[in-house]
């Protein structure tokens, strides 16, 4: 994987409007004009969109990311990639395996999430180009977290694979970002902390 992606990693912000409380494209707009590396589009669980209405959103944010150069992933949704021209997707444990997924898409950034070491011995991690290693810290923002592991557990995944993009997700803030990072983190990955700030500007710069 280009030497690149560490860095476009680095603050990583994921959002569906599910997670908004105001227009979801003015959130995204500003996090991007606050400096943010990389979007995830997750328009998922209660109140998020579905079909026409998903795609539909999906095309603006992508557009806002086209203009800042701001690399655009869809989180799951394979019908979604190829509409959206995205530069990547983002899959669980439970989701499209991840060799079905390159096959798919030869050309694309693909991500897995990893909760645990036993998901990390089965994971095909040679076919994928980053992994996002969570829920670090406890969170209310994924209603089916599984239990959040340590910066100890990041700090293991690069030591075994030392040259694997990696993020940090779950229950970050402009506190324990560091941490997240200090253990070796190329980036953090954050919802709440940027969706329910008031002052996005600062809060990125935190990060
Ligand atoms: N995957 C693991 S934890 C999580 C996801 C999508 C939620 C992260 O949200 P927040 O608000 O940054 O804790
Ligand atoms: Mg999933």
């Amino acid at each position: 994987m280009s030497k690149d992606l560490y860095s476009k990693l680095r603050k990583y912000f994921v959002m569906g409007s599910q997670n908004c409380d105001r227009d979801s494209c003015e959130v995204l707009e500003e996090a991007v004009r606050a400096g943010i590396t990389a979007f995830q589009y997750r328009e998922k669980g209660q109140g998020s969109l579905e079909g026409a209405e998903k795609l539909a959103l999906g095309r603006k944010l992508r557009e806002i990311c086209r203009k800042h150069g701001i690399l655009f992933f869809v989180n799951d949704d394979v019908e979604l990639v190829d509409p959206l021209e995205a530069d990547g997707i983002h899959v669980g444990q439970d989701d499209l395996s991840a060799e079905e997924l390159r096959r798919r898409f030869p050309d694309r950034i693909i991500g897995l999430s990893i909760s645990n070491l036993a998901e990390l011995e089965r994971s095909p991690i040679e076919v994928v180009d980053y992994v996002g290693v969570g829920p670090m810290f406890a969170t209310t923002t994924k209603e089916d977290a599984k239990k959040p592991v340590d910066v100890h557990f990041l700090e293991k995944v690069k030591h075994v694979y030392p040259d694997l993009p990696t993020v940090g997700i779950g229950g970050i803030n402009e506190t324990n970002a560091a941490d997240v990072l200090e253990a070796g983190a190329d980036g953090v990955a954050v919802i709440s902390v940027i969706t329910k700030s008031d002052d996005i500007l600062r809060t990125v710069q935190n990060l």
